[in-house]
Parts: C-alpha cells; sequence; structure tokens
C-alpha cells in the first residue's frame, strides 16, 4: 500500500473527500445551514456523488437505510441539527433494529457555543445513545478521514448498524490537512470447523429439522449457497419477518415466512421442529410470534443459531450450538457440508411444508369489489423477478407479504421495525441505485401520508416509482386491535382522506382510482408506461382488513368474549 494522500482544504471538504475514498456515490439529505460547508464541497463532486435532496429528513433517514438494505454499504443521510436530527431518528431506529449499515452525517453548534444549549444544539452522544452502535463528534478537521473510516467499519462490521456523526459548524470551515484514510475493509467471522462439525452430527440425528434464514450481511452468493446447503438436506427453509427475499419463493422447500400474521401451519412446524436452525435472523418478538415459537430462555427445539453478531447469540434463547460467522463465509461453509448418504427421513415433511405455504399463497376471497389477494397475485406474475418491492407499516403490507413471491435476493426492502411511511422512501433510493429494475412501493392510507411528500423527491430526480396506495379510510392496524379489546368504540384510528390521485398529479407524478381487480392490471401498465412516478389508490373497504376476517367478525367476537354492561 502507498502513503495515505494528503487532503486540504475546509473540513467540509476532507470530509466529502473521505466519503469518496469510502466508495459513496449517493447522498440523501435536506439542507441546513449548519452544514452549508459540506453542501459547497459537495457541488465540486456533483457528478461523482448523487444528491438526493429531500422534503423531509424522515424521508433521508429512511433512503440512507434503503441504501443500506439493498447494497450492504452504508446509506449516506445529511440533515442539519437540531429538528434535522430529530426528524431524522426514525431512520436510525429502523436501521438498528433491522442491522442496516447507516451514517448519519448531522449538523452541530460551533465549538466555542457547546453545551451552552445554543440555537438547535443537542448532546447527539445522549440522543441516539441506544439507537445508534456509534455516535460521535468530529472536533478537528485533521481528523475527517480516521472518524469516517471508523464508522464505516463499525456501520458494517458484526451485526450492522447506524453511525451518527456530528460536525461542528466551525469545523467544517477550518482549513486543515488531513491523512487520507483507504476504503472500509469488511471485517467478518468465519465459522469453525468444530462448529460446522457438530452441526453436521445435529443434522445427522434430526427427524423435523426447520431453517430459518434472516437477518442482514447477506449477498446474493451467499443466498446461492445457502440454497445448495438446503437443497443437499433437503430442509425446509422459512424466512424471518421482512426477510422473504433470502429464499426463492417458487423454490420447492421454501416454506413461508416468519412474521407478523405467520401462516398457523408454519408456526405449529417450528413448534414441533426437533432442530431450529436459525440463520442471521435476530430472534425478535415478531420473528418468533411474541417468543411463543420458542420458549425462553432455553426452547424445546435443539437450537443452532448463526450471528454475525457475537452479541446476538444467547441474547433470549440459550443455544446448544451458537456459531459466530458473517453469513457469506458461513453459507460457503455450509455448501460444502458433506451431505448425507442417503434421503433424510424429513423429505416428505419438506413437502408437506411447501404443500402447506402454496395454499397459504394461493388467493383468498373477501366481500368487495377489490380482491387484493388477486391484485398481489396479478404482480407476482407481472413483476420480473428483480422488481424491487417496498412497504411501510400497516394491515395493508400482511397482503403482499403473503400473496407476493420474492424471488431473488433485494426484491423485497421493508421494515422490521415497523415504521410507518417506509415504502415511498425506499422506493425511491431503490430507483436511484437500480434505475433499471421495476420498483414498487406500497403503502397504506396512513402510511402513505408520513412521507408521500417526497414524491416530488420523485418527481424531481425522475425516478419512475410506482406508489400503490391501499386506501381504506382508516389506520387500519389499529383499529383491528381497537375492536378486539374495546369492541365498538371507535376512536382515534378513522381518517379522512384526500384524493390521492389528485394529490400525486399536483407533484407531477401520474395518479388514478382503482376500485376493482380487473381495473388494476390496465392501471398498473398505464403507471409503468408513464415514464414518471406514478400513483394507484386503491379503495378498499376497512371492513376487509386481514385476508382471514373482517372488522365486524373481530368486533362480535370480542363483544361475545366480554359484554358490555
Ligand atoms: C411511525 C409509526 N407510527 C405509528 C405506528 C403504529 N401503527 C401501526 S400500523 C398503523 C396504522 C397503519 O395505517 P395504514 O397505513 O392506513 O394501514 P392499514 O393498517 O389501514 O392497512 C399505526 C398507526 C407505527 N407502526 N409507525
Ligand atoms: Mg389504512
Amino acid at each position: 500500500m502507498g502513503r495515505p494522500a494528503t487532503l486540504s482544504g475546509s473540513g467540509g471538504q476532507i470530509l466529502v473527500r473521505s466519503l469518496l475514498e469510502q466508495g459513496v456515490g449517493h447522498l440523501f439529505c435536506v439542507p441546513g445551514e449548519s452544514h452549508l460547508a459540506v453542501l459547497d464541497a459537495l457541488y465540486d463532486v456533483r457528478d461523482r456523488i448523487q444528491l438526493v435532496v429531500c422534503r423531509h429528513e424522515s424521508g433521508a433517514s429512511n433512503m440512507a437505510d434503503a441504501y443500506g438494505k439493498l447494497t450492504g454499504q452504508p446509506g449516506i443521510a445529511l440533515v442539519t441539527r437540531g429538528p434535522g436530527a430529530t426528524n431524522a431518528s426514525i431512520g436510525i431506529h429502523t436501521a438498528s433494529q433491522d442491522s442496516t449499515p447507516l451514517i448519519l452525517l448531522v449538523g452541530q453548534v460551533p465549538r466555542g457555543f457547546a453545551d451552552r444549549e445554543a440555537f438547535q444544539e443537542i448532546d447527539y452522544r445522549r440522543m441516539f445513545g441506544q439507537m445508534a452502535k456509534w455516535v460521535a463528534q468530529i472536533d478537528d478537521p485533521r481528523r475527517v478521514p480516521e472518524y469516517v473510516s471508523h464508522a464505516f467499519h463499525t456501520a458494517t462490521s458484526g451485526r450492522p448498524g447506524p453511525v451518527v456523526l456530528a460536525l461542528p459548524e466551525d469545523m467544517l470551515t477550518e482549513e486543515a490537512e488531513a491523512r487520507a484514510a483507504p476504503h472500509w475493509q469488511r471485517v467478518a467471522a468465519a465459522p469453525s470447523p468444530a462448529a460446522l462439525a457438530r452441526l453436521a452430527t445435529l443434522l445427522g440425528g434430526a427427524r423435523r429439522p426447520i431453517a430459518i434464514l434472516g437477518g442482514s450481511g447477506w449477498t446474493s452468493s451467499a443466498c446461492a449457497d445457502l440454497r445448495r446447503f438446503a437443497e443437499a438436506w433437503q430442509l425446509p427453509v422459512a424466512c424471518a419477518f421482512r426477510f422473504q427475499d433470502l429464499f426463492d419463493n417458487d423454490h420447492p422447500q421454501y416454506a413461508g415466512d416468519v412474521g407478523i400474521g405467520i401462516n398457523p401451519k408454519l408456526a405449529q412446524r417450528i413448534k414441533d421442529a426437533d432442530l431450529a436452525l436459525v440463520i442471521g435472523a435476530r430472534l425478535g418478538e415478531m420473528t418468533t410470534s411474541g417468543y411463543t415459537l420458542l420458549e425462553v430462555p432455553v426452547p424445546r427445539q435443539t437450537l443452532v443459531h448463526a450471528h454475525a453478531g457475537a452479541e446476538e447469540l444467547g441474547r433470549v434463547y440459550a443455544p446448544d450450538l451458537p456459531i459466530h460467522a458473517a453469513m457469506p463465509e458461513l453459507a460457503a461453509a455450509l455448501a460444502q457440508l458433506l451431505r448425507p448418504s442417503a434421503d433424510p427421513p424429513w423429505a416428505a415433511e419438506t413437502a408437506a411444508a411447501r404443500a402447506d405455504y402454496v395454499a397459504w399463497n394461493a388467493p383468498v376471497r373477501v366481500p368487495g369489489p377489490l380482491q387484493m389477494a388477486e391484485v398481489v397475485r396479478h404482480l407476482r406474475e407481472r413483476l420480473p423477478p428483480d422488481a424491487i418491492v417496498t412497504n411501510g407499516a400497516g394491515n395493508f403490507s400482511t397482503w403482499v407479504h403473503r400473496f407476493h413471491r420474492y424471488r431473488r435476493f433485494k426484491s423485497q426492502v421493508a421494515p422490521t421495525s415497523g415504521a410507518m411511511g417506509y415504502g415511498v422512501p425506499a422506493a425511491i433510493a431503490a430507483k436511484a441505485v437500480y434505475p433499471d429494475r421495476i420498483v414498487v412501493a406500497f403503502a397504506g392510507d396512513g402510511c402513505f401520508l408520513m412521507t408521500g411528500q417526497e414524491l416530488a423527491t420523485a418527481v424531481q430526480h425522475q425516478l419512475a416509482i410506482v406508489v400503490i396506495v391501499v386506501n381504506n379510510g382508516a389506520y387500519g392496524t389499529i383499529r383491528m386491535h381497537q375492536e378486539r379489546q374495546y369492541p365498538g368504540r371507535v376512536h382515534g384510528t378513522q381518517l379522512t382522506n384526500p384524493d390521492f390521485a389528485a394529490y400525486a398529479r399536483s407533484f407531477g407524478a401520474s395518479g388514478e382510482v382503482v376500485e376493482a381487480t380487473e381495473q388494476f392490471p390496465p392501471a398498473f401498465e398505464r403507471a409503468l408506461a408513464a415514464g414518471r412516478p406514478a400513483l394507484l389508490e386503491l379503495r378498499l373497504s376497512a371492513e376487509v382488513i386481514t385476508p382471514s376476517t373482517t372488522l365486524s367478525a373481530i368486533r362480535e367476537q370480542a363483544l361475545k368474549r366480554r359484554p358490555t354492561s
């Protein structure tokens, strides 16, 4: 390695040069006077770093999260101090829960004003303390490359996550000379031979094993290696909540997703398994059906838990075999694991698990003219395997998760944090990174209006995403829980909505309303052909609250359980 280059200029220029050294090509931002020097330095490299200017910092941080999920490289968000940082915090929380590499660059008051509660001053170490993997403030422009290098390594290593770097305003304008840091390197643990040998023994003695894949840090070749392993051992493979694209859903061994609204047969299958092979998933509340699929702290199933972050092993569950390894290293080793000489005893169970999935994935009929399952089935058949489908949080996402089939690595981008408002900004980031792929965002009426103004960003940057707003005039998820727990006492969950299609058109996007199943395919074709961002408002009765039940059925059941006085 040659001697590192010297970077000279303002702190802002050194920062931007350092980002370039780390391979940054996109930056998601809402500008602020506190980081004007960074913007000015970005001006010089505007042909090398695409600056995506957002309308709200939640959009910028969500986009940075989606970028991190899609590429495995930290997504970079640049926001101003105080209100900018507070607006951006949702993306930091999502990156934390979802283990996404992300770096938030945030303005800070000049060094001489520190700790006076100067204008918009926040102590970011305290504010982001629990949410970020590392929070630091760069007080010396000569140390910018060191901090940036540390931030990239921290965001990507072990269990990936968000890093926050605070940038005092006067540090950004101070002239300095700094030693450049080289491009960050992947730091990844590999499984030990002893762990692999023990895994082979456990598999050899199992009768009803199941594999559950999840988490971040995967690559498409890691997914291919994992598939080879699963095929050799004929394992049924499930995917954790919102990590459904780690295994081809069309594969005869794919058994479904382990998340909200899990197929009851899959839940039972996991409970009845004698060996749970959990690869990369965190075993959080959503992936364990509220810690019921596996008992805390010692599951009845023999538990093999592999994770890239050592601290995740034994966090809730005491594994029989903890494996500390990054997914590419682990999957490569698993692909080499000696295959069994005969068909394993569970081969019929694997076929049964698949049959359960196929039945669960088949469209169901619900009351009304718009059959959401058919809409999603149409997309499943219409979209190429590399299309990217994003969503935020709400019951509308159940239709997508259950009836779509994700076939390629990184064809799904969705927050395991359950953050509303994620789908639209995620789609914008996806289209910025992969302009040639079809990108479809699903949102509820509630979810959409949390970040819907980012349609302006999509239009400004000519990112032709298709947004599907499932409008049921309600914060439907909460209404559903309300009916369960407080039947008939509807309060705070109804929404009076704008005309979403007209709203989209006012941004320069195309907008249409879809009220019946048969209207959807042609409307979707028009949206794709529009050559600009497009929105389809799907009008769905709030009564159709899930694929399997209605609001009134939920209310009646709840009333029967506890009659009102
Ligand atoms: C940022 C954020 N705020 C609040 C919630 C709580 N919450 C979860 S789902 C939901 C309603 C979602 O409404 P909508 O997007 O219309 O979807 P629907 O459930 O009606 O299909 C709410 C308020 C959340 N998950 N995230
Ligand atoms: Mg709704």
